[in-house]
């Protein structure tokens, strides 16, 4: 009687055994691999902070400002790229009183390769263009 009931725990024990061990060589394929994937996976996005200050950049070329419109949210800066061989000069609207709005002004004259930057705080609409060439206007919406 007893004898039986060992022989039956024996077997169980052996089957334990060997399915732990399946178990152990079967994972060790599927773990071997993630090394190779893990760096491979990794991507390298390296410009996120360099978007916050590359952002709303109008480009100055001899056809003037590009893009012509730009719309940004208050607190954000704008910054004028002179891309010309000439200089240029950015004023506040209307030519040739600049009055629309002063901080425009501030900008003033960029040389070439030179960049300027403007902070506008308050919602609106500020127009403005090229004090050296009239004819090319822009125009910053403040949301
Ligand atoms: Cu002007």
């Amino acid at each position: 009687m007893s004898s039986k009931w060992w022989v039956i725990v024996a077997v169980i024990l052996i089957l334990g055994a060997g399915y732990f061990y399946i178990q152990s060589l079967q994972n060790k394929p599927i773990s071997s691999p993630q090394p190779t994937t893990a760096p491979i996976v990794s991507p390298q996005e390296s410009s996120p902070s360099a978007d916050q200050t590359q952002k709303n950049i109008i480009t100055i070329t001899a056809g003037g400002f590009s893009p012509a419109e730009i719309t940004i949210k208050a607190e954000d800066s704008v910054t004028w790229v002179n891309s010309d061989s000439n200089d240029h000069q950015v004023n506040s609207g209307p030519h040739p009183i600049h009055t629309g709005y002063q901080p425009l002004n501030t900008v003033g004259l960029i040389k070439t390769g030179e960049s300027k930057s403007l902070t506008f705080p308050t919602t609106g609409t500020y127009k403005y263009h090229d004090h050296l060439n009239p004819q090319l206007t822009g125009e910053v919406t403040v949301e």
